[in-house]
């Protein structure tokens, strides 16, 4: 049985090495991963990117896609794994469907939410870049 903190993983890239949940779940301190470049050769210090999802999850699958085409370093929590966390996702989100997606402290709302800011060119800038 996982440990609470096993629940947790990041997904996206560190410097073109990929970080994925799921198999081996290798670890990785969100803190010590932001401001990191991610090979682009851009600053790439951004605000803490949180996803609340689940393993079998269209939406989840269409979100992580979004965000690792951005090249966006996220912790993302699986609620499935752990009901203290749904719990958590519920409060801070006011919502009971994954994923539910986080930029700093403002929610961002699901995968359709933070497709149509990226669709009105407003989620990069949420993302600083
Ligand atoms: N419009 C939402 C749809 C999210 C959604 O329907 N997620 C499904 C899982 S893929 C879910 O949470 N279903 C449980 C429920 O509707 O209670 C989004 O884009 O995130």
């Amino acid at each position: 049985m996982a440990n609470r903190s096993s629940t947790r993983c990041l997904v996206g890239r560190l410097q073109g090495q990929r970080l994925s949940c799921g198999g081996l779940t290798r670890f990785a301190d969100p803190a010590k991963l932001r401001g990191q470049s991610n090979g682009s050769g851009k600053n790439d210090k951004m605000p803490q990117v949180t996803m609340y999802s689940t393993r079998i999850c269209p939406y989840c699958t269409r979100a992580r896609t979004l965000l690792k085409r951005k090249g966006v370093v996220f912790e993302e929590i699986p609620i499935d794994q752990d009901p203290g966390q749904m719990a958590v996702m519920v409060e801070r989100s006011g919502r009971h469907t994954v994923p539910q997606i986080f930029i700093g402290d403002r929610h961002i709302g699901g995968f359709d939410d933070m497709a149509l800011l990226d669709d009105r060119g407003e989620l990069d800038p949420l993302l600083d870049r």
